[in-house]
């Protein structure tokens, strides 16, 4: 059993992951400024005596130092960050602080306090303006917001490291995740999370464009899973992939499995789409099933249908 250091443990991906860690028998130490993160997600493993939630800010200097060096982890999961690709535009300085400044604070303290293991969250949008139908990690890395870019120069820090010696890095490059706990709050939220909302509140959707525009939905419980896998699984080499499902569902799909769920709520409006969107998103999840042993398993109807039953 190994001891974990969890970044935006109270996030919607940290959470998860924090239950999956305490479920298989882990100990974790969950840091989070509680900024888009809450306690509430973390309801159950605060009754976990193998649990300890601290709220701090990770890009504050000595804040990493301090906890890795009181904890001792195996590994870290940093999941910690600036989530909102709209505000890394409209704050790019903060989004540097804390989409950046804050990884290298963590590759610092790892390297200081000899973690030997870093899981970092990355994600599709470092792929960013791709004319690649089927995006391979070889795919070219064409950002298309200070969000992008900062998750792509974090994988920098971390692999640079990682091939210097002594550390195994890996960089999960998450396509769209969907789940309970995902904040809807946003226009700019998932578009899961703000279907689901207005679905159970009886109030129909708009779909920008036709609902033609595919994505690769993959569940948060499979993205917890390839975390834990990621940090705990012996034998495991440097590297970043796709963590993504391989499969292309189109909005219309999705609001017909709501609709499904949801008979009595009226049919989706129609609006012009959005500027800048990208109509065909799809990940190869091939890699990190060769290097981490990980398929993605949740079915896009059978997360719609947990999700709704979740809340
Ligand atoms: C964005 C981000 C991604 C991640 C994701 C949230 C970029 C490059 N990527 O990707 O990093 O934060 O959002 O999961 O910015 N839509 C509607 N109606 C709505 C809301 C959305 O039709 O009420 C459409 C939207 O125009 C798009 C699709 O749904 O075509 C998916 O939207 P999204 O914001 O969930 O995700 P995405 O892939 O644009």
């Amino acid at each position: 059993m190994a001891k974990v250091l969890v970044t935006g443990a109270a996030g919607f991906i940290g959470s998860h992951t924090t239950d999956l860690l305490l479920a298989g028998g882990h100990t974790v130490l969950g840091l989070d400024n509680f900024r888009s993160g809450h306690r509430r997600n973390l309801a159950a493993a605060l009754r976990s005596a193998a649990f300890r939630l601290v709220e701090a800010d990770v890009a504050e200097p000595g804040v990493m130092a301090k906890h890795v060096a009181d904890f001792r982890p195996e590994a870290i999961i940093h999941l910690a960050a600036l989530v909102s690709v709209q505000e890394s535009i409209s704050d790019p300085a903060l989004n540097r602080r804390l989409n950046v400044t804050a990884t290298q604070l963590v590759a610092d303290a790892a390297v200081a306090h000899g973690v030997k293991r870093i899981v970092f969250a990355s994600s599709a949008a470092i792929y960013g303006d791709t004319t690649d139908l089927l995006i391979r990690e070889e795919t070219a890395k064409q950002p298309i917001s200070p969000y992008g870019e900062a998750k792509l120069s974090s994988e920098g820090i971390l692999l640079g490291l990682a091939a210097a010696g002594g550390l195994t890095v890996r960089c999960h490059r998450y396509f769209n995740v969907f789940g309970p706990r995902q904040d809807p709050a946003s226009p700019y939220s998932g578009v899961i999370s703000i279907f689901e909302r207005r679905y159970r509140e009886g109030r129909g959707v708009t779909i920008f464009g036709d609902g033609s525009q595919t994505r690769d939905f993959i569940s948060v419980h499979d993205v917890a899973r390839v975390n834990v896998i990621a940090a705990t699984k012996s034998g495991l080499v440097a590297g970043a992939a796709n963590i993504c499902t391989g499969r292309a569902t189109s909005l219309r799909e999705v609001v017909g499995i709501f609709a499904q769920h949801y008979p009595k709520v009226p049919a989706p409006q129609y609006a012009a789409a959005r500027a800048g969107d990208i109509v065909h998103s799809l990940g190869r999840p091939e890699r990190a099933q060769a290097e981490l042993g990980f398929t993605a398993q949740v079915p896009v109807a059978d997360g719609l249908a947990e999700l709704i039953r979740s809340v």
